[in-house]
């Protein structure tokens, strides 16, 4: 086993890391920009090393500065988190390169799926079902619009070189397709360095329903259930839960099959998840797998009892999985809340500043991930998620009640945050009968622009 980590990340996921090496008896190292010198993860930490000054661009995405940082300190192994350099095959092939392990899945296997449409040709030779869409990247609008005539619109252009919401466009018609490929062109290029697109069908009104999977590196693979992933504005999800309402135990047998199929089709070893479409008819249909843990890995933890993050430095230690398929049980219901520093009352507008109380309730069932302490300086530099709160209880109403309960106890100044929304959606008649489709935010629950909620 690994006797020193360096954690490539900032924020709650750094923390999280941190957390679950020092179960494990691994020191760590801690990197932080110039604007991070005070960061709690950086606290929490054995050691740590600056990396450079305070945009991300020249810290946590300088993976220079990184490997150098894990080299001087001695780490033989290197967590990259979530986002930032976590899917960069370029970055997991350098770490090997310097004689470290890269704690994810290999350079290959980051790259076959990180390349959105080449995995839709892998995973359909390999029986999971697809989204109907086009076989490769497409060439040009003539190409897309020669494809959406196939397909019926509306479609989607989304970027082969990568996933989450950045140069995705839904086109209803011939005469969009021109403006909405060029503009998810460059979008994707700016952003992947790479501004391939790819066409699919547009699926409206379905559930977006994603599945866990861990794998070692000795072939073995399990899937760890679904999380019901809808709620999202502009791409970004806001709640999470599992399990997923509409997910009967055959079907979450069966997607659950397909989501291991996926991963070995991959060559794919540590925590991956597989995301899907999932019609009223109990019809899935895959969509893209990330290379990486998510944000909502939680909702998982609490449901399984499987502590994801420290599987993950098992299983890249070369360990053997310790579970079996068999004895992975789902107990309960659990929701995910994201705690965005960004004013729920008007449009999520960043809500930059200082901390001056950060309090939540505590209990049975309540947990609380965050990279920020009363005092914590939340800027702009950064993705505006400081925590996430987790509820578990026996039933979803239960759970529904425990997080309303946890969120009004919470008491926060200093900077807004999108607790407010979180307590109008909690409080939703249709939320609370679990109707719940991609389109939900948009037709129940719209984000308030401006003015008192
Ligand atoms: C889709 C889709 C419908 N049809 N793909 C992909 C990235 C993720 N952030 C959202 N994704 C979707 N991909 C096809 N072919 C629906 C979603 C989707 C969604 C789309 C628009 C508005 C909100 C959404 C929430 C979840 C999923």
């Amino acid at each position: 086993m690994f006797e020193k980590i360096l954690v490539a990340n900032r924020g709650e996921i750094a923390c999280r890391v941190i957390q679950a090496c020092r179960e494990l008896g691994i020191a760590t190292v801690a990197v932080y920009s110039d604007a991070d010198a005070d960061a709690l993860h950086v606290r929490m930490a054995d050691e740590a090393i600056c990396i450079g000054a305070a945009p991300n661009s020249s810290s946590y995405l300088n993976a220079a500065n990184i490997l150098s940082a894990a080299v001087v300190t001695g780490a033989e192994a290197i967590h990259p988190g979530y986002g930032n350099l976590s899917e960069d095959a370029n970055f997991a092939e350098a770490a090997e390169g310097c004689k470290m392990t890269f704690i994810g899945p290999s350079a290959e296997a980051i790259s076959r799926v990180g390349d959105k449409a080449a995995a839709r040709k892998t995973m359909r030779d390999a029986g999971v079902p697809v989204v109907p869409g086009s076989e490769d990247g497409i060439r040009d609008a003539d190409d897309a619009r020669q494809i959406a005539g196939e397909l019926g619109y509306p479609v989607m252009v989304k970027a082969s070189g990568g996933g989450g919401g950045r140069g995705i466009r839904i086109i209803h018609n011939d005469q969009q397709m021109k403006e909405a490929v060029s503009q998810a062109s460059s979008e994707a290029r700016s952003a992947f360095g790479n501004g391939e697109l790819y066409v699919e069908k547009y699926m409206e009104d379905l559930r977006h329903v994603e599945v866990q999977v861990l794998a070692d590196k000795h072939g073995n693979c399990v899937h760890l259930g679904e999380r019901e992933c809808s709620i999202q504005h502009r791409h970004q999800k806001l709640l999470e839960e599992s399990p997923c309402a509409a997910v009967s135990s055959s079907l979450r047998r069966r997607m659950g099959e397909a989501a291991v199929r996926a991963a070995q089709a991959a060559n794919y070893s540590n925590a991956g998840t597989v995301e899907f479409l999932l019609d009223q008819r109990g019809r899935f249909y895959f969509i893209e797998m990330n290379a990486r843990v998510q944000v909502e890995h939680p909702v998982t933890e609490m449901l399984t009892g499987v502590d994801i993050v420290r599987e993950q430095i098992r299983v890249a230690a070369g360990e053997k999985l310790r579970y079996e398929q068999g004895g992975i049980w789902f107990n309960g219901h659990a929701i995910e809340c994201r705690i965005l520093a960004a004013d729920g009352e008007r449009g999520f507008m960043p809500s930059p500043g200082t901390i001056t109380r950060w309090e939540f309730p505590s209990g049975p069932g309540v947990r609380v991930d965050t990279g920020v302490a009363c005092g914590s300086v939340v800027s702009t530099h950064y993705d505006p998620m400081i925590a996430k709160v987790i509820c578990w209880d026996q039933t979803r109403d239960l759970c529904i009640e425990r997080m309303r309960a946890t969120l009004q106890g919470a008491r926060i100044e200093g900077i807004k945050t999108t607790i407010p929304y979180h307590l109008m959606l909690l409080g939703n008649a249709y939320f609370r009968r679990g109707e719940i489709t991609t389109q939900f935010i948009q037709r129940r629950l719209p984000i308030p622009t401006g003015g008192a909620l």
